[in-house]
């Protein structure tokens, strides 16, 4: 040994442009790379950027490998240091570059810490601390997801491996399991619900306009095909169909493995799963057919585009039965303000000016976690005159976690920012 350590510096060039995109398996290349040199792998940090990149440290009891990625160029930067006689850092070079799938590369070794050039200052033994605590780290793996809007994003951290990743026709669908959250479904990147905060969105969904309209026999669901607006409808005992109309089976397969609290009301024979265009459906329904109508999309963007449109709500108005209430899950007044004061405009002109009434509900995981619902009605029935004592009183028997008659009038109450979106749309 002539240095404390060795550090392979290293240009991989024409890698595989999917893995260099991918936190979670480019985790689990740099680790390998790690053990595959027989290092002792103590923690690792990924994180993967927008629009493309991810930069990742695995460190080991002997230094660290990092590496940051091009995916748009098929190019990796990365080094590699090992201290002591033990590790040979040319190991994890050849693995790496197996892993990576890189077609040529270029490394250089320097030597860090060259005996030869560095004090005597004692044995070993004296910066030996017998006495002191060994602290296991909390994370051994710090793998993170991040949510981008234009401006901002949400990261969470994850067990790293991803549970479920499959491009559909439509969409990227993945699950991940989060520590804060539990497991997350995400399309295309953006969260659609976790294990853990999901009851707020779908009890805000389905029970302001059930407690309205009362005893519903038919509800519609447009998307959710996680299933959890579903299982929300299912509590209520006059409920003889509730029709799922989800554009992605594949959305349904992942929901029902890896989600099975949210996805239990497929398994319920009063639950119809119409896999097809929710557009398509609200289209050739028959007239008057259901009491409520609820539309649980995504954001409007890609498959959901049309869910936000004048014709899909004038379909959705004529579905309903006099009395009926239709719910369109509007986004955030705070991200996407086009997207919230344009539901509310749009239901305006369809079912009448004082026929609409706006919420809000607080999901910590959606886009800066105040998310609001379009209430309208096709009548004269008003969501703020619902008696307390019956809404608590169905909330304590079915032990919801939101949901109650506080929550009930106060998510009517706008702030002055959000009325004034909805004003300057008139
Ligand atoms: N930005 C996320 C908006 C998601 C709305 N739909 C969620 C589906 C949950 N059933």
């Amino acid at each position: 040994m002539k240095s404390v350590g060795r550090h392979v510096l290293v240009e991989y060039y024409g890698c595989d442009a999917e893995l260099l995109g991918d936190a979670s398996l480019l985790e689990r290349a740099v680790v390998k790379a790690a053990k595959d040199a027989g290092a002792t792998v103590l923690n690792s940090t990924f994180h993967q950027f927008a629009p493309v990149g991810t930069s990742g440290v695995v460190v080991i009891q002997e230094s660290h490998l990092a590496i940051h990625t091009w995916p748009e160029f098929k190019y990796a930067a990365v080094d590699l240091f090992t201290c002591g006689d033990m590790i040979d850092p040319w190991v994890s070079f050849n693995s790496l570059k197996e892993s990576l799938k890189s077609e040529f590369s270029s490394p250089m070794e320097m030597l860090r810490g060259q005996f030869e050039l560095l004090p005597e200052v004692g044995g070993e033994e004296m910066w030996e601390h017998e006495d002191a605590p060994e602290i296991p780290p909390k994370y051994t793996r710090n793998v993170w997801f991040t949510e981008y809007e234009e401006d901002h994003g949400l990261s969470l951290r994850h067990k790293g491996d991803k549970l479920f990743d499959r491009q559909s026709e439509f969409q990227r669908v993945t699950v991940l399991d989060t520590y804060k959250f539990g497991k997350m479904l995400t399309l295309d990147g953006a969260i659609m619900t976790t294990e853990n905060d999901e009851y707020v969105y779908h009890e805000m969904i389905i029970h302001p306009a059930v407690q309205l309209v009362g005893s519903p026999k038919r509800i519609l669901i447009v998307g959710g095909g996680d299933g959890g607006a579903a299982r929300e409808c299912l509590r209520y005992p006059t409920l003889e169909e509730v029709v799922v109309a989800e554009i992605d089976d594949v959305v349904v397969e992942a929901s029902k493995e890896f989600l099975p609290t949210i996805a239990s009301s497929f398994a319920d024979p009063k639950t119809t799963l119409k896999i097809g265009d929710g557009i398509k459906y609200v289209a050739e329904a028959d007239s008057e057919s259901f009491d409520i109508v609820i539309v649980d999309s995504t954001d409007p963007v890609g498959p959901a585009e049309g869910l936000f449109s004048y014709d899909f709500y004038r379909h959705c108005h004529r579905l309903l039965r006099a009395g009926g209430v239709m719910v369109v899950q509007s986004e955030s007044p705070r991200y996407n303000e086009e997207a919230f004061a344009g539901v509310h405009k749009c239901n305006q002109e369809i079912f009448g000016a004082d026929r609409v009434f706006p919420y809000l509900a607080y999901v910590p995981t959606y886009p800066t976690g105040m998310w609001s619902f379009s209430m309208a009605v096709k009548g004269d029935a008003k969501p703020r005159d619902l008696a307390a004592d019956a809404l608590d009183a169905f909330a304590e028997s079915h032990d919801l976690k939101y949901y109650n008659s506080d929550v009930h009038h106060a998510a009517f109450a706008l702030p002055t920012f959000a009325r004034k979106l909805l004003k300057s749309a008139q």
